[in-house]
């Protein structure tokens, strides 16, 4: 990576840590510009950015409201990449709804997946933040989907991942159900049921095809 690259993806990471939205913004779309990839973008400046202000509201350098405004402009950079993630498939690869579980309120993970999947010409189906079991079910009822991909952030909301699960197999849902987040991993995804587990957003639409070519993802009978 050139130093004048390097400095700029600095200058993005930083207006995310100083909560600036426009400039953030303003940032990424002169990056775009230049011709950076959309990936460098995220995981250079942005992702990075994000797992600093983590680590500071974890030691208590920062609170609540910081760790909102650090998202916030994070979005916007976000925002702006959109067009370079959604891809232009004539016709979907495969159907995906997609929340973030029960009493969670995270969604930035959620939505890059979801931007993901739609650029790898997935139609998705996005159902926010805070999902109840039974709304996913109703969602699977009503769009009947390949897939369905759930996102929890927070160790507390596990359990809703695990009651998510239960409530989709046991109202006859047998499609690829995907989960990922932070407190995830493979071990928990096995032991709740989940189809698979991805870490990361293009993990996420490695996982979809493969799931999509193996006939694993299946709409509801
Ligand atoms: Co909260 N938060 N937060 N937070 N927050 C974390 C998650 C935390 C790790 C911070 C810390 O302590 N270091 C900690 C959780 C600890 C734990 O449970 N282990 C925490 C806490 C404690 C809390 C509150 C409880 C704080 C409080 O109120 N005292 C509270 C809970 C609210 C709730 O949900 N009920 C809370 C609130 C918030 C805000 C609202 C202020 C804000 C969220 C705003 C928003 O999302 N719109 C927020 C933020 C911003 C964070 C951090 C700083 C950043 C999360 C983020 O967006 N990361 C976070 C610390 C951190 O992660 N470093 C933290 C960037 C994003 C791209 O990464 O979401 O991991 P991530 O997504 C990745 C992968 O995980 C994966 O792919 C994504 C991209 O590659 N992935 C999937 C995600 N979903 C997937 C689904 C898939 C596949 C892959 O398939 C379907």
């Amino acid at each position: 990576m050139s130093n004048e690259l390097e400095e700029r993806l600095d200058a993005i990471f930083q207006a995310v840590r100083d909560f600036a939205q426009d400039r953030v913004a303003e940032l990424v779309r002169h990056e775009l510009a230049l011709g950076t990839d959309a990936e460098t973008v995220i995981n250079d400046a942005l992702i990075a950015a994000m797992e600093e202000v983590g680590d500071e509201f974890a030691a208590g350098r920062l609170f609540v409201p910081e760790m909102l405004m650090a998202a916030n402009a994070m979005k916007a950079g976000l925002e702006v990449l959109r067009p370079s993630l959604a891809g232009h498939a004539i016709r979907p690869v495969g159907k995906l709804v997609i929340g973030s579980v029960y009493r969670d309120m995270h969604d930035i993970g959620k939505n890059l997946v979801a931007m993901i999947m739609e650029g790898a010409g997935f139609e998705v189906v996005d159902l926010g933040i805070n999902v109840l079991p039974d709304d996913f079910v109703a969602a699977v009822r009503a769009h009947r989907p390949d897939l369905v991909g759930l996102s929890a952030l927070l160790t507390t909301t596990l359990p809703s991942m695990r009651q998510t699960v239960e409530a989709l197999r046991r109202a006859g849902f047998n499609g690829g159900i995907l989960v990922g987040g932070a407190p995830v991993n493979q071990a928990f995804a096995s032991a709740i049921g989940a189809t698979g587990y991805a870490p990361d957003a293009p993990a996420a639409v490695a996982l979809a095809r493969r799931l999509m070519q193996e006939g694993r993802a299946a709409p509801l009978g």
